[in-house]
């Protein structure tokens, strides 16, 4: 049997990306499963590794009810970071530059040695140097955030850029942080790092597992997005946005008009 056609589905999804335009959802019409999803996703990633992007850690998603329930998709995914995707912290986006771009306050982690595959991963500060707010703006290439499951994998898991805020060694607990996202000055979510499979430190051994499954290692010096605390706001233009982590700090982001 022919499978789907990945190189094909991969070039849709990267020129719906490059040119900020919505694609239709397309799992369905070409047989693209949750295997052939992620070999998509590895083909977009090469296209931005041949323009000379680098990669430099993975994101999971869908790691909170919130989230789950904001896109009606209940599975944990995983996704790809590049060089290029990242703003500096208290940068500046173009929103122009998105198809319908929404942002979600996140925890990051920098990556030290991690065991080899199979082996547990031990004490969580032998595998994570450091912990930081942060954000992502995640920006679906399909028409109206509407996806399936292998849609959204293909898709990259919507990925489109992230801040950092500074780094802090890791606290003795992470499970039960209070989360905020501002917009202009107000709180337009609330929530708590517990909503991240009830402590972000299982997204990392999720990640590990999941990307494993697909032959992908994680690096030491990587970064890691533990995935989003709070449902997903949209990012209109002129707006600032603040993502506040208890114990952590702040990263924040401005889209310009
Ligand atoms: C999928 C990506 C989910 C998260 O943090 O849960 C994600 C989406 O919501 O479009 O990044
Ligand atoms: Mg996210």
């Amino acid at each position: 049997m022919i499978g789907p056609d990945v190189a094909g589905i991969a070039e849709r999804l990267g020129l719906a990306a490059d040119t900020a335009t919505a694609t239709g959802q397309l799992a369905a019409e070409t047989g693209l499963d949750v295997d052939a999803a992620y070999a998509v996703q590895t083909a977009l990633l090469q296209r931005r590794l041949d323009r000379g992007e680098r990669l430099v850690g993975l994101k999971m998603g869908l790691t909170s009810r919130a989230k789950m329930a904001q896109v009606g998709v209940d599975e944990v995914i995983w996704g790809r970071l590049t060089d290029v995707m990242r703003v500096p912290d208290g940068g500046a986006v173009d929103v122009g530059a998105y198809i319908h771009p929404r942002v979600e306050p996140e925890v990051a982690f920098l990556l030290d040695r991690l065991p080899e595959p199979g082996e547990p991963i031990g004490d969580f500060t032998d595998a994570v140097r450091a912990v930081a707010p942060a954000i992502e703006l995640i920006d679906s290439r399909y028409a109206d955030f509407v996806f399936s499951l292998p849609d959204v994998i293909a898709d990259n898991t919507s990925a489109a850029a992230f801040v950092i805020g500074p780094w802090s060694p890791v606290p003795d607990g992470l499970e039960n942080l209070g989360v905020l996202l501002e917009v202009d000055g107000r709180v337009a979510q609330v929530g708590s790092t517990a909503a991240i499979l009830g402590d972000p430190r299982r997204a990392l051994d999720e990640g590990i597992r999941l990307a494993g499954r697909h032959g992908v290692r994680l690096r030491e010096g990587w970064l890691f997005l533990a995935g989003a605390a709070t449902a997903a706001v949209p990012l209109r233009p002129g707006a600032h946005v603040r993502a506040v982590v208890e114990k952590l700090g702040t990263a924040s982001l401005r889209a310009a008009s």
